[in-house]
């Protein structure tokens, strides 16, 4: 019920028990679609001009894959997850964050980008780019389209981890649908200067100009600590992940919501690859949201980047295979558990008088949205060839 427990199996955040009361997961079986309407979740919507999604996108709703025991994006989620606990607690000792992992992904345009204080006219709204219900509904395209809701409601640190939609080109590292690991963080001024007593004569806020290292309403003592604090939190994800010697670097970045903003990197085989995108939350969503004595930091990842570094998964579409040969080598219950995602060897024999090992590998193609005719695959399979005798100076028999 989008609850994080304990190994002991305690439910945590009995507080918001009512908050989360409103959130009904939805299934893959609650999802129909017929002339002018749409049924996700019980609830029906009037098809309009908007209207653009497809039956082969909502045959994706419901699936839940970060929640899903075993699959590679509920192992990393619990791993990110873990680590923001251990890394806030409260004065008591206990985590600060809570989790919501199963909230509709059915979003309104003010949530989606109203809210956000995305301007009417950006080209993120484009039809082209997300999946639109009707013209005041759509799949959400980011987690951050909740982060309103939940500061409404008066939280203060909270993680939102659900599945997003965009009208993407599908290639290695690009799907239509994939999920993403929201962080949010509002701080007192008590907070930001708590513990720093040549700091407590500064306020959170200032009016001043806006330039690209803040905003016109904050200070800018604050601000750099709130960086800070975003950034240590997130590099320190990368290294706890992927190992201290990981390369990453962080690129200034733009979005609506907050500022100034960043892009997260880490090199993957030569390419730097962008595994989030963060800053420092617009004070306007603050005040919308009534919270006026607090200023926050918001991070959004892509699950899928992160567990493709984790795992060495080469292939996003991977997520979505219900090949045994992929999903059994994640089956294991302690999430830290060291996976190289692999071809499987399924035969090895020595040749007695020769000494010279022969390795039998399956390798099973798969397209990930039509068949394949055999001429496609020993184009590919030629290339294997190739490139094993290459690099490994094996004969290919
Ligand atoms: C956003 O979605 C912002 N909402 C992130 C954010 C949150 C910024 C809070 C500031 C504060 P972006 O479109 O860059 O930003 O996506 C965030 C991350 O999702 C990317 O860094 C990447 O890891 C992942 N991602 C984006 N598009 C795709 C895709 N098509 N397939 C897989 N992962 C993707
Ligand atoms: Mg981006």
């Amino acid at each position: 019920m989008g609850l994080q427990r304990f190994t002991s199996g305690t439910v945590r955040y009995q507080s918001h028990w009512n908050a989360i009361q409103l959130f009904r997961r939805i299934s893959t079986s609650t999802v129909t679609c017929s002339d002018n309407k749409i049924n996700i979740g019980g609830k029906e919507y009037e098809k309009d001009h908007m209207t653009n999604i497809t039956p082969r996108i909502l045959s994706h709703i419901g699936w839940n894959l970060h929640s899903r025991k075993y699959h590679p994006l509920c192992h990393i989620r619990q791993r990110i997850v873990n680590y923001m606990y251990d890394r806030f607690l409260n004065p008591r000792g206990n985590p600060l964050f809570s989790v919501f992992d199963s909230i509709n992904p059915v979003v309104t345009v003010d949530q989606n980008f109203d809210s956000l204080l995305i301007p009417k006219d950006h080209i993120s709204r484009k039809k082209s780019d997300n999946y639109y219900v009707n013209q005041n509904t759509l799949l959400r395209a980011h987690t951050s389209a909740h982060q309103t809701e939940f500061m409404k409601m008066g939280l203060d640190n909270f993680i939102v981890v659900g599945d997003v939609y965009r009208r993407d080109e599908i290639d290695s590292s690009h799907y239509p649908v994939f999920h993403q690991l929201e962080g949010v963080r509002l701080c007192t001024e008590k907070e930001v200067y708590g513990n720093h007593q040549d700091m407590k004569k500064y306020k959170l806020f200032e009016n001043v100009e806006r330039t690209a290292e803040r905003q016109g309403v904050h200070h800018i003592e604050a601000v750099m600590y709130l960086e800070k604090d975003l950034k240590n939190c997130l590099a320190g994800l990368a290294t706890h992940l992927f190992g201290k010697d990981v390369e990453y670097r962080w690129v200034d970045a733009y979005f609506p919501f907050t500022h100034p903003s960043w892009e997260l990197e880490v090199k993957i085989e030569d390419a730097w690859i962008e595994l989030l995108g963060c800053g420092i939350i617009e004070q306007e969503i603050l005040a919308n949201a009534a919270v006026n004595d607090k200023i926050g930091w918001a991070f959004g990842l892509g699950l899928e980047r992160w567990a493709m570094k984790l795992y060495s998964i080469p292939d996003i579409r991977l997520f979505w295979s219900r090949d045994s040969g992929f999903l059994s080598q994640f089956q294991f219950e302690d999430p830290t558990t060291s996976v190289t995602y692999k071809v499987s060897l399924i035969d090895s024999f020595t040749h007695p008088k020769t000494k010279r090992t022969s390795h039998c590998y399956r390798i099973v193609y798969r397209h990930m949205e039509r068949p394949l005719s055999q001429k496609e695959v020993n184009v590919i399979h030629k290339k294997i060839e190739e490139l094993a005798a290459e690099r490994f100076k094996v004969t290919i028999r």
